[in-house]
C-alpha cells in the first residue's frame, strides 16, 4: 500500500503533494512502481495534529480518488469520517482505510457495512492532539490485542463482512518507541485473529531513533526491513511511503517462507 498524503502538514512527506495535480502524478508513480493500493489521505494524523473539516478534507481527497480510479488504480481512502469515507468509495476507493477502527465517528462501521467495501480498523486510542497521552499499557500485546478485537466485534456487529475486515496494531498510535518494537515482535498475536492483517511503520520516529535520529527520508531501508518482517510474519500488506525496495524486501520474506 502507497502513502499518498493530500496534506501540507504530514511528518515525512507534508507539502509535498498537497496540490491535486502533484498528487495524482504521485499516486500513478507508485502504481507504476508497483503498488498494488495507493492509500490516499487528506488529514495528518501525526502526533499533535490538529484536525481539519470535512469539506476540507473532501476537497482534498476526492479529486485525487477520482482520477487514479479512472486510471484503474486500486485506491483506498485514509478517512476517520464516515462522508469522507463514502463519498471517496462513491469516486472509486474500493478500501476505507479508519485510523480510529470506527470510534472518531458514530457513523463509519454503519456506512462501511452499506458501502460494501473493505474496511481497516487500526488501533487507537485518541485524535493526534492527544494520542501520546493515552501510551499507557501494563502489557501493550495483550490490550491492543484485546481492544482490537472490540473493534472487530464492532466491526462484525455493524454488519461488515468479516472477510472484508483488516486489522492494524496501529504503530506510533498512542506507543511509545519501545512499545512499537514489542508490538512489531509480537505480530503473531494480531495475525492470529484470523484476519488480514496490515502495519504502517514507514519512516515512523521510532525507526528514526534506532538509526541515531535520521530523518525521515533517509528511513527507507529500515522500513524495508520491518516489510521483510511482517512479510515473514504473516503480514497481508505493508503502508510505505517507497514501493520499490519494500517489494524486493516482501519477495524475500515470500522466498524465505516456501518450504
Ligand atoms: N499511519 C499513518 C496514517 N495512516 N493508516 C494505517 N492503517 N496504519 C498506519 O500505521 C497509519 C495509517 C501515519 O503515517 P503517515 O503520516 O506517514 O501517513
Amino acid at each position: 500500500m502507497g502513502i499518498l498524503n493530500v496534506t501540507p502538514d504530514s511528518f515525512s512527506d507534508g507539502g509535498q503533494f498537497a496540490a491535486p495535480a502533484a498528487a495524482i502524478a504521485h499516486g500513478r508513480d507508485l502504481a507504476a512502481q508497483g503498488a498494488h493500493l495507493v492509500d490516499v489521505g487528506g488529514e495528518s494524523t501525526r502526533p499533535g495534529a490538529t484536525r481539519i473539516s470535512a469539506e476540507d478534507e473532501m476537497a482534498r481527497v476526492l479529486p485525487v480518488v477520482e482520477a487514479l480510479a479512472a486510471d484503474g488504480i486500486a485506491v483506498s481512502v485514509d478517512t476517520m469520517r464516515a462522508e469522507v469515507a463514502a463519498e471517496a468509495v462513491r469516486a472509486g476507493a474500493t478500501l476505507v482505510n479508519d485510523v480510529s477502527g470506527g470510534l472518531a465517528d458514530p457513523q463509519m462501521l454503519a456506512v462501511v457495512a452499506d458501502l460494501g467495501c473493505d474496511y481497516v480498523a487500526m488501533h487507537w486510542r485518541a485524535h493526534s492532539a492527544t494520542m501520546q497521552d493515552e501510551a499507557r499499557y501494563d502489557d501493550v500485546v495483550a490490550e491492543v490485542t484485546a481492544e482490537l478485537v472490540a473493534r472487530r466485534d464492532a466491526a462484525l456487529a455493524a454488519g461488515i463482512d468479516a472477510d472484508r475486515l483488516v486489522l492494524d496494531p496501529g504503530i506510533g498510535f498512542s506507543k511509545t518507541w519501545d512499545q512499537n518494537w514489542t508490538l512489531l515482535t509480537h505480530l503473531d498475536v494480531v495475525t492470529a485473529l484470523g484476519h488480514r492483517v496490515l502495519v504502517g511503520a514507514s519512516r515512523k520516529r521510532f525507526l528514526g531513533e534506532a538509526l541515531g535520529g535520521r530523518d525521515p527520508v533517509g528511513r527507507d531501508a529500515a522500513t524495508a526491513a520491518i516489510s521483510a518482517w511482517c512479510g515473514l510474519h504473516g503480514v497481508w500488506a505493508v503502508r510505505t511511503h517507497e514501493v520499490v525496495s519494500q517489494l524486493d524486501a516482501i519477495a524475500v520474506a515470500e522466498r524465505l517462507r516456501r518450504p
